[in-house]
C-alpha cells in the first residue's frame, strides 16, 4: 500500500491530485485543515517495490533502508485500519454539509471533530445526534451583557436594510414592557435624515426616551442623560461597508464611555462572503456578537456557520420575520445547530 499526504488550498484540488497521482482507486485516510490549507493522507494499493540490493549486499544504508520501509508499511497498515473518509457514513455526511451551505473550512472542522468522537460504524441516531452537539460546539452565543449597575448600552452596527431599527424596536418592546427594565433609545443620525424617526414611535408607545445624536458630541450627553437606565440601545443608519469614511465617522460615535457593547446585524439571506467582507470592513470598530436577522427568508441557514466561525463571535439573537416583538429570538447553541440540520425551524 502506498500512503501519501496531499496539502492543496481546497478539498476539490488535493482529491484531483490524489486521483491524478494514486488512481481513481485511491482511498482517503485523514482530513485535516492547517493555515488556509487542507491536507489528505490518501493511500492507494500500489506497493512499495522491494529494495534492490547490487550483488545482495548487506549493512550500512541497505539495512538502514530496510528499517525505513518497515517503518513505512507498519505505519501504512494504522492507517489503513482506521475507516476511510470515502466510505464512511462521514463522507456522504460531508456531502450533506456542503450541501446545506456550511462551507468548507467549517465543514471539514466539524468532520475532523467528528472523528475524535465517533466510533467507527456510527450512523443513524448515533451520528445524528454527535453532529448536533459538535456543531453546538462550532457555534458560541450569548445574550446581552447584562451589568447588575447600568447603564448596558447596546449598538447595533451594520449594512443596509439588514434590519438594525427592526430589531432595536424589538429588543425595546421586550426589554421594557416584558422585563420591566427601563429602557432609553439613542438614534445615531448623520447621514440618513430623519433616521431618527422611525424610532419616534416606538418610543412614543412604550413611553421611553429617545435622543437624536447627530455628532459625537451629542451621543456623549445622550448617554449621560441615560445613565440611570438599565438598557440603552443605539440604532445606527446602514453604511454601505465599501465606505470606509462612513465606518470611521461611525466608530468616533461609538469610541464612548461607558463603551457599548455591538452587535453586528448581518442578514442570513445575504451570502456568507458578503456577510464576512461586511465583518472585515465594519471590523475596525470593536464588535462583540453577532446577531442574525431574516431567518424566514432564507433555505440555506448553514451560511451562518461559516461567519460565525471565521469571526469567532457568540450570536446574541436571531429574528425570523417583521413582527415586533414576536419575531426575535435569543439565540441558544443547540437549537441554533439544530435549525441549522434542519432539524427545527423558529
Ligand atoms: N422578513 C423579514 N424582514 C425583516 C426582518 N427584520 C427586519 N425586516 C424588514 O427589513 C426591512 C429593513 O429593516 P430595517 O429595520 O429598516 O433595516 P435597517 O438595518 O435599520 O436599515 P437601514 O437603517 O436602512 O440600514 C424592513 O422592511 C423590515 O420590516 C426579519 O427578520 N425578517
Ligand atoms: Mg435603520
Amino acid at each position: 500500500m502506498r500512503v501519501k499526504v496531499f496539502s492543496a488550498p481546497s478539498v476539490r484540488e488535493a482529491l484531483s491530485r490524489i486521483k491524478g497521482e494514486l488512481g481513481p482507486e485511491a482511498v482517503i485516510l485523514k482530513t485535516e485543515q492547517a493555515k488556509g490549507k487542507v491536507e489528505i493522507t490518501a493511500a492507494s494499493d500500489v506497493d512499495y517495490p522491494p529494495l534492490q540490493r547490487p550483488g545482495g549486499r548487506t549493512g550500512g544504508i541497505y539495512d538502514a533502508l530496510d528499517q525505513i520501509r518497515e517503518k513505512l508499511d507498519s505505519i501504512s497498515q494504522t492507517l489503513a485500519a482506521s475507516p476511510p473518509l470515502n466510505q464512511s457514513p462521514l463522507s456522504k455526511f460531508y456531502l450533506e454539509l456542503l450541501g446545506r451551505r456550511i462551507g468548507e473550512e467549517a465543514s471539514l472542522q466539524l468532520i475532523n471533530n467528528l472523528r475524535k468522537v465517533l466510533s467507527p460504524e456510527a450512523d443513524g441516531d448515533e451520528l445524528k445526534s454527535q453532529v448536533l452537539s459538535q456543531l453546538s460546539l462550532l457555534l458560541p452565543s450569548e445574550g446581552i451583557r447584562r451589568k447588575p449597575k447600568g447603564p448596558n448600552v447596546v449598538a447595533l452596527i451594520g449594512p443596509t436594510g439588514v434590519g438594525k431599527t427592526t430589531t432595536i424596536s424589538k429588543l425595546a418592546v421586550s426589554f421594557s414592557l416584558l422585563e420591566k427594565r427601563r429602557v432609553a433609545l439613542i438614534s445615531i443620525d448623520t447621514f440618513r435624515p430623519a433616521a431618527g424617526e422611525e424610532l419616534e414611535e416606538i418610543a412614543q408607545a412604550l413611553g421611553i426616551p429617545l435622543q437624536v445624536a447627530k455628532t459625537p458630541g451629542s451621543m456623549g450627553k445622550a448617554l449621560r442623560d441615560f445613565r440611570d437606565r438599565d438598557f440603552v440601545f443605539v440604532d445606527t443608519a446602514g453604511h454601505s461597508y465599501q465606505d470606509s469614511d462612513q465606518i470611521s465617522e461611525l466608530k468616533s460615535f461609538l469610541n464612548r464611555h461607558p463603551p457599548p457593547e455591538t452587535h453586528l446585524v448581518l442578514s442570513t439571506a445575504t451570502k456568507p462572503e458578503d456577510n464576512l467582507e461586511a465583518w472585515r470592513r465594519f471590523h475596525s470598530i470593536p464588535i462583540q456578537k453577532l446577531l442574525f436577522t431574516k431567518l424566514d427568508e432564507t433555505l440555506s441557514p448553514g451560511g451562518m456557520v461559516e461567519t460565525i466561525v471565521k469571526t469567532k463571535r457568540p450570536v446574541s439573537y436571531l429574528t425570523n420575520g417583521q413582527r415586533i416583538p414576536e419575531d426575535l429570538w435569543a439565540a441558544e447553541s443547540r437549537p441554533l445547530a439544530e435549525i441549522i440540520m434542519g432539524e427545527r425551524t423558529l
